[in-house]
């Protein structure tokens, strides 16, 4: 008799990081590290969306270089470009098409309730309309591939309910069409803070030279970084985050770089005064660093094979986007040609 077992079949996992500025030590945590862990256990997909960064100022010429760097720190920081899917949002025509789409399922209340958009918008002569769409391109990035796992930090928490409501709302308008994501979350890292302003998320755009310690920083642009971090009057190295803002922060930093519970930091540096704390912190993530930094520096001079790359992804993602993005023009009612993408094309995965 033979049995016909059917492997499980791994979860899919996606994430989306834009291609703007210096990534951080934050970016590190919630987002790097967090891709390379979900690579192992899933089939993954990791996308540079540089449609969601043209909607705060920016320079083209820009944008095209700080693309390859990404593209060259996803690497150096881990992903294996035979194992995850990594590629360009704008090299997948259906990220912009689902956008579109699902604008027709999104709430305007809930978009203008963003409180990543109330924060950037907030003080500008000029906010674009994308400012205020975007998450409904992000909720598309996710729900194009049938995810299951989402690895992000906490400030996307937000962003991931709202795809979550988007897809419950298609699938029960239009029918069972995509799947609804879950998030994945660090236990320790989601939400590293700002090394001036400790109670300030530490950001890619918002923060300041001095708050963010960026991965690829110099040993010695660290070690200052660290030692005029802002603490506070005690001197106890002492975990609450809510009245030691600072150096629960120094602590979750430390924890993050050495894979140190943070009770056994608190419980090594009891006697220590802050100087030393903050001195063991930097040279901890000088530690993490250095080993990226060089690697990077390897793959970034090399674009070409970056590009090869980036195309070997964006065909794979092209592939698996296809039927979902058929399915939805169909499902909403969109007559298709009868050449090119064909009408009632395979059905997404899974469903
Ligand atoms: P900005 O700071 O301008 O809002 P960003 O750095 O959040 O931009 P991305 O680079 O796309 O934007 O973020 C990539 C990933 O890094 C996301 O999953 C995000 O949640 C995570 N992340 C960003 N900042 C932090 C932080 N301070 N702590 C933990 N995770 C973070
Ligand atoms: N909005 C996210 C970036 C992002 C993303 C995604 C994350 C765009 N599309 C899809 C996860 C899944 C940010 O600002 N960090």
């Amino acid at each position: 008799m033979t049995t016909t077992e059917t492997e499980p079949t791994k979860p899919r996992v996606f994430s989306g990081i834009q291609p703007t500025g210096r990534k951080t030590l934050g970016n590190y945590s919630g987002g790097f590290r967090q891709y390379v862990s979900t690579q192992e256990t899933g089939d993954a997909f990791f996308c540079i969306v540089d449609l969601h960064s043209i909607t705060v100022d920016y320079d083209p010429a820009e944008l095209r270089e700080s693309t390859l760097d990404l593209a060259a720190m996803l690497f150096a920081t881990g992903l294996d470009a035979q194992r995850s899917t990594v590629f360009c949002q704008s090299h997948v025509t259906a990220h912009a098409e689902a956008a579109w789409l699902l604008s027709a399922v999104t709430s305007y209340g809930q978009l203008g309730r963003m409180t990543q958009f109330k924060e950037k918008a907030e003080g500008r002569d000029f906010v674009s309309a994308g400012l205020f769409t975007y998450p409904i391109l992000m909720a598309g990035d996710i729900l194009l591939y049938q995810t299951d796992l989402v690895p992000i930090g906490e400030d996307q928490r937000q962003h991931l309910e709202l795809a979550r409501d988007v897809a419950e709302r298609f699938n029960h308008r239009f029918g069972a069409t995509f799947r609804v994501p879950g998030g994945v979350f660090p236990e320790i890292g989601g939400r590293i803070m700002d090394l001036q302003e400790p109670t300030k998320k530490m950001s890619t755009t918002l923060s300041s030279e001095q708050g963010a310690v960026y991965l690829t920083d110099s040993p010695d642009g660290i070690r200052k970084k660290f030692r005029s971090a802002v603490t506070d009057s005690e001197r106890e190295v002492r975990y609450d985050p809510d009245a030691k803002p600072g150096i629960s922060n120094l602590l979750e930093i430390m924890s993050v770089a050495t894979a140190e519970p943070i009770a056994e930091l608190e419980r090594r540096f009891a006697d220590s005064g802050y100087g030393t704390f903050k001195d063991a912190v930097g040279e901890s993530v000088v530690e993490l660093l250095t080993p990226i930094r060089e690697s990077y520096d390897a793959l970034r001079a090399d674009e070409r094979e970056l590009q090869r790359l980036l195309g070997v992804g964006a065909e794979k993602a092209r592939r698996v986007a296809e039927p979902t993005i058929e399915a939805m023009y169909d499902r909403m009612g969109f007559a298709r040609a009868a050449a090119g993408r064909l009408f009632g094309a395979a059905r997404p995965r899974g469903l």
